[in-house]
């Protein structure tokens, strides 16, 4: 099955201001370098980054006037974020869809502390960002009296170091401008991640005696790629031939269509099952017959844990958590594993997201998108021989009451033949309700399950799509839209057109479930899972918070009958070129198979 063409011939420029036109500075008429942070922002021009998002701080005003007065607030251009966490959240939105860095800049200590839990979800995620950061000056004599000194710390990168791949604080404008082409080239090459430049205030204010010489930035961002290796491609092919029950597990790929169809051909070559995860973005299309079961959010369906006990060869295109998804499957006794990746490079001490170690027979180092192509090749022409053991899905909305699949119903019938991107969708979401046809047509969740994530991924993600003829929707739960909720104001300044639905179930419902777990496990009341997770009593005017940072709203929608209106307004107003929020009511509940993986006795 291939990508639908009438799903995809809608595409239309936007009708929006151009953020380029936005926040324009009177002309400085700089145009040598003459301070330290100068030539950081220099550096920073030349790794290709458009916009740097970011929360202003006097550690680095240095750097701050040079972005507006030496580059013109240009290549890159700032995009004023309100917390330093949707500064990180947007580049690593505007990651999950171009595959590459942006910039975010986050002041010293406290904001760099702000940003934490957004920098341990990209990393989770494995997207690039390049964080600049500031500290006091280094040499104490410097420092301005109190606020120098709380702002300066001996090893600020040990904040983040358990979740970046690399840091570094340069002692001078040329090892500064040095620090940033590394950190753009360490965060953009695979497997990708967030890397951090802490510039010393001194360092920034200091006046230039002489300007560096010049580099030649991209001679050191060479781009890289792992080719696999041939043998290792052969004997994956051999395992593959000779599979009776062959499941490829579709992981973290890219958003490139080309790749898309290149897996498509694999897996109907192999006559393959595939199983995907809304961990990660669109790896395959979810309706072709091949694929199995809904994607799995944390509980795999049922159709995927029968396909994978049955595989007897599995193929993992660096699927997230092998060996934990096998767990559910009895840790498919009967099956060799092909595994192709490059996420060992990350592993470290600090962080356990590198999962359990599965046993793996063949070991492809390299992103799958390089190897699929020569695995394609070395099984030849032939015609797959096995039955697929893949059954399809089927998603009817049950009942009257409005829950989210009715939500994820309705939204679809508003959205129509659109091409759409849904750039977030909450804990409540069922795989089930949404097919994917296109890399771009699901992003992947958080990465590290920070909650709060979703607003901002959406918007960096919206500002990346802006322009393309693509629909930008999330689904957020009222948890994470109420941590998040600021980053719409940088959605509404810069005209980045995006549709949020809270899914609001006027609860943290997902810890409701857990406390009923634990009544279960000690024989206790379940009725009062509810105490310290509700949230009304007041109820939040959701739509009103939205509002307030300038972006259109609409609701609290509490009946079926206003659905489908009410969405089809606030598209309307998102393809006009704003963000528009739409406060849906829902019934609390996760799917079935979550609910029961949630509240089993036991474990
Ligand atoms: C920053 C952060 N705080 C707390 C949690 C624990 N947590 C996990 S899910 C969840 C509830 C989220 O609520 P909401 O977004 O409304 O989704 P719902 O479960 O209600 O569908 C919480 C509090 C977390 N993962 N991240
Ligand atoms: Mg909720």
């Amino acid at each position: 099955m291939t990508d639908q063409p009438s799903r995809r011939a809608a595409a239309q420029p936007s009708r929006n201001p151009d953020i380029a036109a936005l926040d324009r500075p009177v002309p400085a008429g700089v145009n040598a370098p003459a301070f330290g942070s100068d030539v950081a922002a220099d550096a920073l021009r030349a790794t290709g980054v458009p916009y740097i998002a970011l929360n202003p701080g006097a550690s680095y005003r240095g750097l701050h006037d040079s972005l507006v007065n030496y580059l013109g607030n240009e290549r890159p251009q700032m995009l004023l974020c309100l917390h330093e966490e949707s500064a990180i959240a947007i580049a690593h939105g505007y990651a999950k869809v171009t595959g590459k860095a942006m910039a975010a800049a986050v002041h010293s200590n406290v904001g760099l502390m702000h940003g934490t839990m957004a920098i341990f979800n990209a990393w989770c995620d494995r997207m690039p960002i390049i964080i600049l950061g500031a500290t006091g000056p280094v040499d104490a004599v410097k420092r301005r009296p109190w606020i120098d000194w709380i702002h300066t710390a001996r090893d600020q990168g040990a904040l983040v170091r358990g979740y970046t791949k690399w840091d570094d604080q340069p002692a001078s404008p040329a090892a500064a401008r040095e620090a940033i082409l590394r950190a753009a080239w360490i965060a953009n090459t695979a497997p990708r991640g967030p890397t951090y430049v802490n510039l010393d205030a001194g360092m920034q204010e200091q006046q230039l005696a002489e300007a560096p010489p010049p580099i030649e930035a991209e001679r050191y961002m060479p781009p890289m790629t792992f080719a696999p290796p041939a043998d290792q491609i052969a004997k994956a092919a051999a395992l593959l031939c000779e599979a009776k029950r062959p499941v490829i597990m579709a992981g973290r790929v890219s958003r490139d269509p080309q790749a898309w169809q290149t897996r498509i051909k694999l897996a109907e070559r192999l006559g393959a099952s595939v199983v995907t995860d809304l961990k990660v973005g669109a790896a395959f299309p979810t309706d072709h017959p091949l694929h199995a079961g809904a994607p799995a959010v944390t509980a795999p369906s049922k159709e995927m844990i029968e396909t994978l006990r049955a595989a007897d060869v599995i193929l993992s295109l660096d699927w997230l958590d092998v060996a934990g998804t096998l767990k559910h499957a009895d840790g498919a006794p009967g099956a060799r594993i092909i595994q192709i990746s490059v996420d060992h490079h990350l592993h470290n001490g600090w962080s356990m997201d590198y999962q359990g170690l599965a046993p793996i027979e063949v070991f492809i180092a390299c992103e799958p998108d390089m190897a699929v192509p020569p695995l394609l090749d070395a099984l030849g022409t032939g015609k797959a021989q096995n039955a697929p053991a893949a059954k399809p899905f089927s998603f009817t909305p049950a009942g009257d009451k409005l829950t989210v699949d009715h939500l994820a119903d309705h939204l679809r019938r508003a959205v129509g033949e659109r091409p759409t991107s849904l750039t977030h969708v909450s804990l409540s979401w069922n795989g089930a309700s949404w097919p994917f046809r296109h890399p771009l047509d699901y992003l992947g969740s958080d990465g590290g399950g920070g909650v709060g994530g979703g607003p901002g991924i959406s918007v960096g993600a919206a500002l990346a799509l802006k322009g393309s003829g693509r629909l930008p929707v999330a689904v957020c739960g009222d948890g994470d839209f109420l941590m998040g909720v600021t980053a719409l104001w940088t959605a509404a300044h810069y005209h980045i057109p995006l549709l949020i639905v809270v899914a609001n179930n006027r609860s943290f419902f997902n810890d409701e479930l857990h406390q009923e777990r634990v009544a279960r496990m000690r024989n206790r009341p379940v009725e009062n899972r509810w105490v310290g997770q509700r949230i009304s009593e007041p109820d939040i005017d959701l739509a009103s918070m939205a509002r307030a940072q300038g972006a259109q709203a609409f609701g609290p929608v509490k009946s079926m009958a206003e659905l489908t209106p009410t969405l089809e307004k606030a598209i309307a107003a998102v393809e006009a070129g704003e963000p528009a929020v739409v406060d849906v009511w829902v019934e609390p509940g996760y799917t079935p198979t979550m609910t029961a993986l949630m509240t089993r006795k036991g474990d």
